[in-house]
């Protein structure tokens, strides 16, 4: 390598130097500046817009803090490991509202009588940060619908929202009438307006679903979606939870909550768990559970003709999957969608995390 002649080599020119290191240190400043910036606007629109980045929580803890250094952003060491420390000891956190849980019916004529209320509501997503949502009868996922094979059920869509709506019966065989898609079944059901779906279970016990079907890319997302599961006669299992994935305007979540305000999965040692996973968002949320294999007894509803052993279930949009888990080992064990900007920033783990918690 020949050197360059002295004065010819701009690197090597204080003056040049001087410049460089100027340029530098303003971008720097700017950089600093636009990010504080921007972490204020989102700390002040946290709790009035749903639309707005920050709803999506960790998303916003990774471009707020800088991505010059790393996913360190301005934090040392400490300071790192004591918001990770923070978050996950606050697990499980209590927030206002509890999605999901089974809707009472009424018996008229031999059909059972279920009340969904669609409304505007302020959630509560993770300890502290609200969004505007919608949802049925004040929760996100709405209730579950629990019915058995053979029966006959009315549901009644009451819309106390401002704008239309509709629900699809998401894998569960109806007749053509009761489908719930605006203009090719039905009407949408006006602000005001009620709508009844009747028909009767044909399908096998399973996991299925129900979401609104008009403007659903804002009215889902918001949280206009429940689980429908047709129980069986006789349960072969100890326990079962519903994992509810969506990633909307409420952000990654499982059941309406984003970690640390997930609910844990809990067991006594030698307890089987049946998971119904149900994903009603935009993206694939491959779930990973660990320290032990599930077994994947039943896709969409339909019991597979050969279960297979796992430990990651790739749930895709508008996908259910019913997991079998015999709790052997004692502990307490993450189970958590594996697209890792789902679950963790450098703050700590958010969004899409729980754990299985099998007592010894
Ligand atoms: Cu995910």
């Amino acid at each position: 390598m020949s050197a360059a002649p002295p004065n010819v080599n701009p690197e090597r020119d204080p003056v040049f130097r001087a410049l460089v290191a100027l340029i530098a240190i303003g971008m720097v400043a700017a950089f600093v500046f636009a990010g504080l910036t921007n972490r204020n606007k989102a700390a002040a629109t946290s709790t009035t817009s749903p639309s707005a980045s920050s709803s999506m929580g960790g998303m916003d803890m990774g471009s707020s803090t800088g991505s010059t250094g790393g996913s360190m952003g301005t934090m040392t060491a400490d300071q790192m490991a004591a918001a990770h420390k923070k978050s996950t000891l606050a697990f499980p956190a209590k927030t206002a509202g509890l999605g999901g849980q089974p809707l009472s019916y009424t018996m008229d004529h031999g059909v059972k009588v279920f009340d969904l209320r669609a409304e505007d509501v302020r959630w509560e997503v993770s300890p502290g940060q609200f969004v505007d949502a919608m949802a049925y009868n004040g929760a996100v996922p709405g209730p579950q619908i629990r019915v058995n094979q053979g029966d006959s059920i009315r549901v009644v869509l009451h819309n106390e929202m401002k704008q239309p709506t509709v629900i699809h019966w998401h894998g569960v065989t109806v007749p053509n009438a009761m489908d719930g898609v605006p203009y090719i079944t039905q009407d949408p059901v006006m602000p005001g307006e009620s709508f009844a779906y009747a028909f009767p279970i044909v399908d096998p016990p399973g996991t299925y679903m129900y979401h609104s079907h008009f403007n659903s890319t804002d009215q889902v997302a918001s949280g206009l979606y429940g689980s429908f599961v047709i129980v069986p006669k006789h349960a072969t299992w100890d326990k079962e939870y519903t994992e509810f994935l969506n990633d909307g305007t409420i952000g990654y979540t499982i059941n309406g909550k984003s970690f640390p305000a997930t609910e844990p999965l809990t067991a006594k040692l030698g307890q089987s768990l049946l998971i119904r996973m149900e994903n009603v968002g935009q993206f694939l949320h491959p779930f990973h559970l660990h320290g032990y294999h599930f077994t994947v007894m039943a896709q969409d509803g339909a019991p597979l003709q050969h279960p297979y052993s796992a430990d990651t279930v790739v749930v895709a949009p508008g996908e259910t999957y019913d997991l079998l888990v015999h709790a052997v080992y004692p502990g307490v064990w993450a189970f958590h969608c594996h697209i890792l900007p789902h679950v963790e920033g450098p703050q700590g783990m958010f969004g899409m995390v729980t754990a299985l918690i099998v007592a010894k």
